[in-house]
């Protein structure tokens, strides 16, 4: 299957970038913090994969790697966490922020859950104007427990919207283990309450990811409704900057790193004979290229003047934030 292939070249591209990323923040070119996607790029490949590039997602505060699988740009993606103006959003938006309508990129959000009624919306958009494009909703497991969660999933069923939620079980939200805040062993049961079809997935296993989200946006395209897809996965980096990682042991990490799905995706071509080693090499060294084209792209874009910061704003009649 050459589509493998690509499938390696997004995960790697995603993998260097979070990591360069994760330089940058330490060396204060990218100020704030950043949550890091590496160790979950299995899903966002897998997922995007079966996407064209009129359907939708909505990402997360974790979104460089949903961004990357969807078609997005890394030079304007790093220029957007250097806040340059040509960054998706002009530098105002930052890691958390960044949406590109043109490829269905519906938006990061920083609020945890904050994209699910936001998708919801989207599903409704798409069954009214009756085009065929469907909905990919990515969350973490942090997710599930929220209100905003349960009121969208109840509509989607109900109305028989074409989205695919996808809840990337990662086991932690922020330092709170998934098994201290939700009585399932699996996710996706959530669902079920709703009556929508439901599955799990090897998260670290891109095959896997593509075949079952595959079936369910082909059923969503159908007409045949919603479908929850919960990705069994780990984050390889703190949940962002300031974490010393202390709920959890280098054991558990070290047991995840051995699934890592790069890897395992590189000794499947490679046992093949699907890829050679001078093949995986010429593969590493275009994603670091491509990265640090990004960099010095990010670098030598200019900062958005003060002025620019009153540019761009939604203020409803009558409610001006000016005298
Ligand atoms: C409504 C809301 N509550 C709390 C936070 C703070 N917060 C940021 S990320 C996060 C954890 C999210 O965990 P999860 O959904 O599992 O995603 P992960 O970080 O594991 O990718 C929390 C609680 C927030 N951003 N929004
Ligand atoms: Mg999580």
């Amino acid at each position: 299957m050459p589509e493998l292939v690509d499938y390696l070249r997004t995960m790697l591209l995603i993998r260097r970038f979070e990591e360069r990323v994760d330089k940058l923040v330490a060396q204060g070119f990218i100020k704030g913090t950043s949550h890091l996607y590496a160790g979950q790029e299995a899903v966002a490949t897998g997922t995007c994969s079966v996407l064209s590039r009129e359907d939708y997602i909505t990402s997360t505060h974790r979104g460089h790697g949903h961004f990357i699988a969807k078609g997005g740009d890394v030079k304007r993606i790093m220029a957007e966490l250097f806040g340059k103006i040509d960054g998706y959003c002009q530098g105002k938006g930052g890691t958390q922020h960044m949406a590109d309508f043109s490829i269905g990129h519906l938006g990061s959000n920083g609020i945890t859950g904050g994209g699910i009624p936001l998708a919801t919306g989207a599903a409704l958009s798409i069954k009214m104007r009756h085009t065929h494009q469907v909905v990919v909703c990515f969350f973490g497991d942090g997710a599930v427990n929220q209100g905003v969660f349960h009121e969208s999933l109840n509509m989607a069923a109900l109305w028989q919207l074409p989205i695919v939620y996808l809840c990337e079980n990662n086991l932690y939200a922020m330092s709170t283990p998934v098994w201290e805040a939700v009585p399932l062993r699996d996710l996706a049961l959530r669902a079920a309450a709703y009556n929508m079809p439901h599955a799990t997935v090897d998260g670290n296993d891109v095959v896997a990811v593509r075949e079952v989200v595959g079936e369910a946006v082909d059923r969503a395209r159908a007409g045949h409704g919603p479908f929850f897809v919960e990705a069994k996965t780990y984050r390889f980096f703190g949940h962002s900057r300031s974490d010393q990682r202390l709920y959890r042991s280098r054991e558990e990490e070290a047991q995840w790193q051995a699934k890592d799905p790069i890897l395992r995706l590189q000794g499947t071509l490679l046992e093949t004979g699907l890829l050679s080693p001078e093949g995986l090499s010429a593969l590493e060294d275009e994603a670091m290229r491509e990265v640090e084209g990004a960099v010095e792209f990010a670098h030598s874009s200019p900062l958005p003047s003060p002025e620019a910061g009153m540019e761009g704003l939604y203020v409803p009649e009558g409610r001006g934030v000016l005298a």
